[in-house]
């Protein structure tokens, strides 16, 4: 009988205990049941009531609060709607004793999925997409609890819209068949105060309309378009937005027709204006009508003359840094040369090129890194190319997840310190004490630097393996492929030195940012070294900072990379006792991965480079 009891006592207790595949993200609050909630009844109340450690709540719509924002007067909440409510909830239920007034920093704090119809999704190494798959030629059925727990976890860090497929957009999308999933997805997410955006193919009037022509200045497409944007809104009346990545990597737009990116864009800005909708036109394009240009010049070359052309509803979004998301980038010159037109940054949680979902790399120092040179004030928004997939833990690595955590926190407010979030973060994902969650904390906070050296130090920059972005090939050169695809192009090393001399006395591209970094970038002197070879082909023999030659200086900071890499081992290892069996057994493998990967870069690069330096 005692047997029995206790058995069956086991079998509860362990019925309670959730695994730790990482699938609660950092949503891992324990069931307590005890708050009383006064107020409204909605998914802050049903939050707070399950979560709440304290004995009383009480939630208060206040029309006078801005939207998105909340204040939390003792255990009061009070905000505008209960968008507000929810916000204030999670920030309660993360911090009991947060107190005061707060709203979001920036209007726009999206996730940007590039999730294909058919389930697959570019750049994405979490496994397949929680939207989209066919089922037979259909589209699958939405899986609604799965959808929830995505929007659940958005709005615990207050991201407030979301696009729903990739960029390199089907025209699919906009079919009724499609526009009918997506009115699904809208209605799970909108209580969580989470709008839908789509990414759409500026030819869809010709492959779903029949139309000749995609021309933004034809009659018969405008039409198609305003019809299109009134079936959406119809059936979506809060719907966002279109998100647009035109003439870029072979995609139509405007340019096809010998229009600009400003007609285009209006154009489709028209047909969403009556309804509140915006349009996110991308900045990244480059190829076609830029033979022989620096790529990382072009964006600028190519959408200077459409300032102030551009309708009110139009955001200009802009990848971080001019080239694409390379472990360190100087900021995008586009900021500082469009001055009448609004402007998002694009930056890109899902490491396609750092290490992807196999290395542990903490993005947030490089957001933070990024405002120091682009104020906060300039954007009205920022999105996130986002890591989550179908992997039990959404994003691969359980680390990755922070950096989801860490773009929804930083658009709320842009200046939160790395630390902090980090901080934030670990204290909520793992079962932690203060002793073991320090040294965690700087291997967080050290790992985008350690990135940066062993893949690409001193302002290196896409030496990657051709197409997959993962390891390093920088005698990477096919003579067919555009020059602008191939790594010899962007280290130029030869006998004499190596880096792009991208000064007044090369392609001059430092001439498009403002000063003072027009003058500190171009001076091979006073270019900082974290942009060296970005900027500069400098020689062999060149001293830097440290008195090494280049070359020493190469061979230390792949050194030091590496190192760094076996830092982080030790210290997980340290770790051990206070991590639960599966997630810590989960990184540490992907940890030994990322020490070899580390390694065979350090060995790849110095070799190659070698060869030219020690002649
Ligand atoms: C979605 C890079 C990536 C592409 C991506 C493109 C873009 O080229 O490798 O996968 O396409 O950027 O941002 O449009």
């Amino acid at each position: 009988m005692k047997k029995l009891t206790l058995l069956i006592m086991t079998c509860l207790v362990m019925g309670q205990v959730q695994a730790e595949d990482g699938s609660r993200l950092w949503l891992r609050y324990q069931s307590v049941d005890k708050a009383k909630v006064n107020g409204p009844a909605c998914i802050a109340a049903d939050e707070l009531r399950k979560y709440f450690r304290g004995d009383e709540v009480t939630l208060a719509i206040d029309p006078t609060i801005e939207a998105e924002a909340f204040k939390i007067e003792g255990t009061t909440i009070s905000a505008k709607d209960e968008t507000g409510l929810l916000y204030g909830a999670y920030t309660l239920l993360r911090e009991p004793a947060t107190q005061g007034y707060q709203k979001p920093y920036f209007k726009y704090r999206i996730l940007n999925h590039w999730d294909n119809l058919d389930g697959t999704i570019e750049r994405g190494y979490a496994g397949r997409s929680i939207f989209w798959d066919l089922d037979g030629d259909q589209p699958k059925a939405i899986d609604a609890a799965l959808v929830r727990a995505y929007a659940r976890a958005n709005a615990s860090i207050g991201i407030n819209g979301t696009v729903l497929n990739n960029v390199n957009a089907s025209p699919r999308i906009l079919s009724p068949l499609y526009i009918n999933k997506v009115k699904e997805i809208a209605a799970i997410l909108r209580p969580y105060g989470i709008k839908v955006y789509l990414s759409v193919n500026f030819a869809s009037p010709m492959a779903l309309g029949g139309l000749k022509t995609a021309d933004p200045l034809n009659a018969k497409v405008k039409t198609w378009w305003k019809a299109k944007a009134k079936e959406i809104y119809r059936e979506i009346p809060d719907f966002g937005g279109f998100l647009v990545k035109a003439n870029s990597e072979g995609q139509p737009g405007p340019g096809d027709y010998h229009r600009t990116h400003a007609q285009g864009a209006n154009m489709l800005a028209d047909a969403v204006a009556p309804y509140g909708g915006i349009i996110m036109w991308r900045s990244f394009v480059y190829g076609a009508n830029h033979k022989g240009e620096d790529r990382v010049k072009q964006a600028v070359s190519e959408f200077i003359n459409d300032d102030g052309l551009f309708r009110s509803n139009v955001i200009l979004q802009s990848k971080n840094g001019p080239l694409d998301f390379q472990p360190r980038e100087p900021y995008a010159p586009i900021f500082d040369n469009m001055h009448k037109t609004p402007q998002m940054a694009e930056l890109q949680i899902t490491q396609e090129y750092l290490g992807q979902s196999r290395h542990l790399v903490y993005l947030a120092p490089m957001w933070r890194e990024f405002f120091g040179y682009v104020a906060p004030e300039r954007l009205v928004g920022i999105a996130g190319v986002a890591n989550i997939g179908l992997d039990k833990n959404w994003c691969g690595h359980h680390f990755s997840q922070a950096n989801w955590y860490a773009f929804g926190r930083l658009a709320w407010n842009p200046a939160l310190r790395s630390e902090q979030i980090a901080d934030e973060w670990l204290s909520a994902t793992f079962d932690i004490d203060d002793s073991h969650r320090t040294p965690l904390l700087s291997m967080m906070l050290r790992s985008r630097e350690a990135c940066v050296d062993y893949m690409m130090p001193l302002g290196l920059h896409h030496i990657f393996k051709f197409d997959h972005h993962y390891g390093p090939e920088p005698d990477g050169y096919i003579a067919h492929y555009p020059l602008e695809w191939c790594p010899v192009y962007y280290h130029q090393a030869d006998s004499a030195g190596i880096g792009f001399d991208r000064s007044h006395t090369g392609t001059d591209a430092t001439s498009q940012y403002r000063e003072p970094y027009c003058s500190l970038y171009d001076d091979l002197t006073t270019c900082p070294e974290r942009y060296l070879l970005w900027f500069h082909h400098v020689p062999w023999t060149y001293r830097t900072n440290s008195g090494r030659t280049l070359i020493d200086e190469l061979t230390y900071r792949y050194g030091r990379g590496v190192k760094e890499v076996e830092s982080f081992i030790d210290i997980w290892h340290n770790s051990k006792p206070t991590i639960d069996e599966q997630r810590w057994q989960e990184v540490d493998e992907r940890l030994q991965h990322q020490l070899d990967n580390a390694r065979e870069w350090q060995k790849t690069c110095l070799d190659y480079f070698g060869s030219f330096a020690r002649k």
